[in-house]
C-alpha cells in the first residue's frame, strides 16, 4: 500500500512559500537596525511553528473551557513561572496577544471608561497606547500627556510632577518607543504614589535590557508592567504583563473574558523557550552588549557630523536628527532600505515635520548584537549609515543610484556574511 505523505508549504503554496523565502534571505543579507525588531532563535521559532496552533484553551492553567489540556496547562504554567523569575515578579499573565492588547487589559483591569490616564506623549517617544489621541486608549479614556525638555530632549520629571497633581490621574504611564535614555522609575512611583495614580511601566523596547541586568527593573516600582516579547527580548511576536499579586485578579480577568478569547498557545510555549533562554548567563553578556553597540555606533554617527536626540544614548536605541543634512527621515529611510539597511524614518521631539515624513531616524542594535557583531563593527556600520545617507542625499528626488545602492548591498552583505542569524 502506498504511504500517504502530506505535501509540505512549497508543494500545497508555491507563491507564499517563495515569499517566505525572500524575507528570510533579507532577513539574513541586511543590517537590520529597527529597533523594535530582532532574530528569534531557531528554538522560539519551532515551538512557534507547533501543532499548539490547533488547541483553544480559553481560561487560565487548571480552569479551562476545553478539555485536552494535558500538555498546554504544563506548558502555560512554565511559561509563567519563567516569566516571573526572569523579572521577579509575582504575578504574570502570558496571554495577551501582543503589546497594545496588554496595555488595553491593563487600562480595562484598573480603571473605568473616561477615567484621566497619562502618558508620554508619542511626538515625544511615547506609545500610541499610552492615551495618544486616534488609539482607542486616548478615545474611551480621558487622556493627558506629558512630553520631554526643549534643552535636552529628556522626560521632565517636573512636568511629569505638575501634570499629575493638577489632573489627578487614576493611571501613569511610563515606557516608551522612541526614547534613547533610563527611565526613572523610582521618581514615576513617588509621583504616581503623591497623587493615589497607578503606576504601569510599558518596557516593550527595553525588557530584554532589563531581564539582562543593564536598565533598571521597574518590578519593585510599578502595579504593573506590560511587554512585547519579540523586541530586545528576542522572543515571539507576543505580550505579557507582570503586576503585584494585589492586581493579580483584575488583569487576569482583563485579559480573559474581558479583552481575549482563546490564548495562542504556540506563542506561549515560544514565550516560555525565549524566557528560559534570557535566565541562561549568555542573555546577561548579550544584553551588556546592545547597550556598548549603541553607545559605539552613537560614538562613530557623531564623528561623521550627525545630531543625535538627547546627545547618544543609554539603551538600545539612537535617534539621528537629520535637520542639519537638510532632508527628511522618510526619503532617507527608503534610500537606505535599498543599500540593504532597514530602519525607519521616526519623529523627533518639537519635530517640525509632518509624522509621516520626520526628520528623525529610529536605529535599534538589538538585532545586530543577536548576530554577535560586536563594538569593532560599530565604526563599519556607521561608515555604511553615513555612505547611504550621503548617497540618499546625491540622488535627490530622483531617488538613490542603483549602483552606488548596489555597491553598499554587497558592502553590507560582506560585513554580515561572518556573523550567521539567529533561526535561519
Ligand atoms: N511598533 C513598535 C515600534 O516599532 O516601536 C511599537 O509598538
Amino acid at each position: 500500500m502506498e504511504s500517504h505523505r502530506e505535501p509540505d508549504l512549497r508543494e500545497v503554496d508555491p507563491e507564499i512559500a517563495a515569499l517566505i523565502e525572500g524575507e528570510d534571505r533579507r532577513q539574513r543579507e541586511s543590517l537590520r537596525l529597527i529597533a523594535s525588531e530582532n532574530y528569534a532563535s531557531k528554538a522560539v521559532l519551532e515551538a512557534s511553528a507547533s501543532t499548539l496552533t490547533n488547541k483553544y484553551a480559553e481560561g487560565y492553567p487548571g480552569r479551562r473551557y476545553y478539555e485536552g489540556m494535558d500538555f498546554v496547562d504544563p506548558i502555560e504554567r512554565l511559561a509563567i513561572d519563567r516569566a516571573k523569575r526572569l523579572f521577579g515578579a509575582e504575578h504574570a499573565n502570558v496571554q495577551p496577544y501582543s503589546g497594545s492588547p496588554a496595555n488595553l487589559a491593563v487600562l480595562l483591569g484598573l480603571c473605568a471608561p473616561g477615567d484621566t490616564i497619562m502618558g508620554l506623549s508619542l511626538p515625544a517617544g511615547g506609545h500610541l497606547t499610552h492615551g495618544w489621541k486616534v488609539s482607542a486608549t486616548g478615545i474611551y479614556y480621558h487622556s493627558v500627556q506629558y512630553g520631554v525638555r526643549r534643552e535636552d530632549h529628556r522626560i521632565d520629571m517636573d512636568q511629569v510632577r505638575d501634570l499629575a497633581r493638577e489632573q489627578r490621574p487614576k493611571l501613569i504611564w511610563c515606557g516608551h518607543s522612541a526614547y534613547p535614555r533610563l527611565l526613572d522609575f523610582e521618581a514615576f512611583a513617588a509621583i504616581a504614589q503623591e497623587v493615589g495614580a497607578y503606576l504601569v511601566a510599558d518596557i516593550a523596547h527595553i525588557a530584554g535590557l532589563i531581564a539582562g541586568g543593564v536598565h533598571p527593573s521597574p518590578i519593585p516600582h510599578a502595579d504593573a508592567v506590560t511587554t512585547t516579547t519579540h523586541k530586545t527580548l528576542r522572543g515571539p511576536r507576543g505580550g505579557l504583563i507582570l503586576c503585584k499579586a494585589e492586581h493579580a485578579a483584575k488583569i487576569d480577568k482583563a485579559v480573559f473574558p474581558g479583552l481575549q478569547g482563546g490564548p495562542h498557545n504556540h506563542t506561549t510555549a515560544a514565550k516560555a523557550v525565549a524566557f528560559h533562554e534570557a535566565l541562561q548567563p549568555a542573555f546577561k553578556a548579550y544584553a551588556a552588549q546592545i547597550v556598548a553597540n549603541a553607545k559605539a555606533l552613537a560614538a562613530r554617527l557623531i564623528e561623521r557630523g550627525y545630531d543625535l536626540v538627547t546627545g547618544g544614548t543609554d539603551n538600545h536605541l539612537l535617534l539621528v536628527d537629520l535637520t542639519r543634512q537638510g532632508v527628511g527621515g522618510r526619503k532617507v529611510a527608503r534610500d537606505l532600505n535599498a543599500c540593504g539597511i532597514e530602519l525607519n524614518a521616526n519623529s523627533i521631539p518639537f519635530d517640525p515635520r509632518k509624522p509621516f515624513d520626520p526628520s528623525g531616524l529610529r536605529i535599534g542594535l538589538a538585532s545586530v548584537t543577536s548576530r554577535g557583531l560586536g563594538e569593532a563593527a560599530m565604526d563599519g556600520i556607521a561608515g555604511v549609515i553615513d555612505a547611504g545617507i550621503k548617497a540618499s542625499l546625491a540622488g535627490g528626488a530622483e531617488g538613490i543610484d542603483p549602483a552606488a545602492a548596489e555597491r553598499l548591498k554587497g558592502q553590507i552583505r560582506e560585513m554580515l556574511a561572518p556573523f550567521p542569524a539567529p533561526g535561519l
